[in-house]
């Protein structure tokens, strides 16, 4: 399961931009806004705000989970808590320990069903 993203970004992964603005998930049930502080992450830490739509409008009660992981170098972060600060709106901060490729698997579980996007940095 864990692969699953980092085998769907292999295509794509060519000089990604950090993500900001409005994207969608891998399925299409969800489009989400998604911001960092500070805007481009640097080595520490980093908060990462996404606000979560569906075809009606705000998502709330939505189980939300931020994975960040170097996938070059087989390693993640702690589990990240991500709480919803307000509706439909999903906060969670870790710590990026080290420069480099960094992906963060952003997963939304709610009544449309489950789906995924990921994001990608690169650290400095
Ligand atoms: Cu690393």
């Amino acid at each position: 399961m864990r692969m699953l993203p980092f085998t769907l970004l292999v295509a794509c992964t060519t000089a990604t931009p950090p993500v900001l603005g409005e994207i969608s998930t891998e399925a299409g049930l969800y489009s989400l806004d998604v911001s960092t502080d500070p805007a481009t992450p640097v080595t520490g830490e980093v908060v990462l705000t996404v606000s979560v739509f569906d075809d009606v409008g705000s998502v709330t009660g939505a189980e939300v989970r931020f994975i960040p992981t170097m996938p070059d170098m087989g390693h993640g972060v702690d589990p990240v808590e991500v709480t919803e600060v307000a509706d439909g709106v999903y906060e969670g901060g870790w710590t990026f320990a080290m420069p480099g490729y960094w992906e963060v698997e952003v997963g939304i579980d709610a009544d449309a069903g489950a789906d995924v996007a990921v994001l990608s940095y690169d650290v400095e």
